[in-house]
């Protein structure tokens, strides 16, 4: 036989996922959802418009929307549903980034590679950005369509949780609280579950939410978006001393001047490597119920690990 004929006879690989087609996808239907969601940034009074939308289109990865949208497509769902949750989600992470670079927080002036909100646009109107951003999340969330198990209520509730101060807002405070103390490795967690694995866990089980998914899909899918959500701010705590400011589009080696405790200042850049592999395993074995029908979830969770800003 022939190893030309020997190789027609193999049976075919499944094609590898095409990750970077998927991501170019969802972040240019999410991008011109956000568009047609929020006002014009003509509508008086223009300053709050053109700030909200300098933030939200200075070129973030679109990593929780994409992840929204792959949750949705591993439950079967279709993308124009899980869109709203989609944007509402990366209208909240952009909110909380405009607040994050504050003065009274953590005082940046660079984000996304470009200055930072309150450095264009001064404090006061950072501050109303910021707000005007969260709320829209609820707006455009509110405009979504309700699924015969999730109602509008489940909806609006899990952004609310994931956004309020028992989430979001509480990792926020004990990092706040954390600067300059030495903390220990179960606090760091505390603040990493909250601060970063809230909103991407919210991210995949509205992506869920959408397709209507069955309490099992939910569980795995908020098993999957816990652990990977770890996995993400441990890999950022590594990129924080191992990149340069130009690579993240942000200021580099910032924990470590605000003497923040992060993974690799607590327990080593390799252990915290290792810990980031482990999460990323977890949450691939979260996805086995989707009977490999979660390609895009499964290649970015891969993606979030190697990934280098
Ligand atoms: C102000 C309520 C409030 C919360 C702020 C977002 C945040 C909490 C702090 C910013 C610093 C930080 C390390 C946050 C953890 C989440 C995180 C890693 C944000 C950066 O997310 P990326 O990398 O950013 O997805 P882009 O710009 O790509 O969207």
């Amino acid at each position: 036989m022939s190893v030309a004929k020997n190789k027609m006879q193999k049976p075919a690989a499944p094609a590898a996922f095409d990750l970077p087609g998927f991501l170019s996808a969802s972040t240019a239907s999410v991008n011109a959802a956000l568009d047609r969601f929020l006002p014009a940034a003509s509508a008086r009074p223009a300053t709050i418009h053109k700030a909200m939308r300098y933030s939200l289109f200075a070129g973030g990865k679109r990593m929780r929307p994409a992840l929204c949208l792959a949750a949705a497509a591993a439950c079967g769902g279709k993308q124009p549903a899980a869109l709203p949750l989609a944007c509402a989600v990366e209208c909240i992470h952009t909110y909380s980034l405009v607040h994050d670079d504050l003065p009274a927080m953590d005082n940046d002036d660079y984000r996304r590679g470009k200055l930072t909100n309150h450095k264009v646009f001064g404090e006061g109107i950072a501050v109303l950005a910021g707000d005007a951003l969260l709320t829209q999340a609820f707006e455009i969330a509110a405009q979504c369509r309700a699924w015969p198990r999730y109602s509008h209520q489940a909806v609006i509730l899990e952004l609310a949780r994931a956004s309020g101060s028992l989430q979001l807002i509480a990792g926020q405070v004990a990092d706040l609280e954390g600067e300059g103390k030495k903390i220990s490795a179960s606090q760091l967690k505390y603040i990493h579950e909250r601060k970063t694995s809230a909103l991407l866990c919210c991210s995949v089980r509205l992506g869920g939410m959408s397709a209507n998914c069955s309490v099992a899909q939910l569980e795995a899918l908020t098993q999957f978006g816990y652990n990977v959500g770890l996995a993400f701010q441990i890999i950022d705590d590594i990129l924080d001393v191992t990149q340069t400011s130009e690579q993240l589009g942000k200021t580099a080696g910032k924990d470590t001047a605000a003497q923040k405790a992060t993974y690799p200042a607590i327990i080593g850049l390799e252990k915290s490597r290792e810990i980031a592999r482990d999460l990323t395993n977890k949450a691939f074995s979260a996805l086995e119920i989707f009977h490999g029908r979660a390609e895009a979830l499964e290649s970015l969770a891969t993606y979030l690990l190697q990934r280098n800003k």
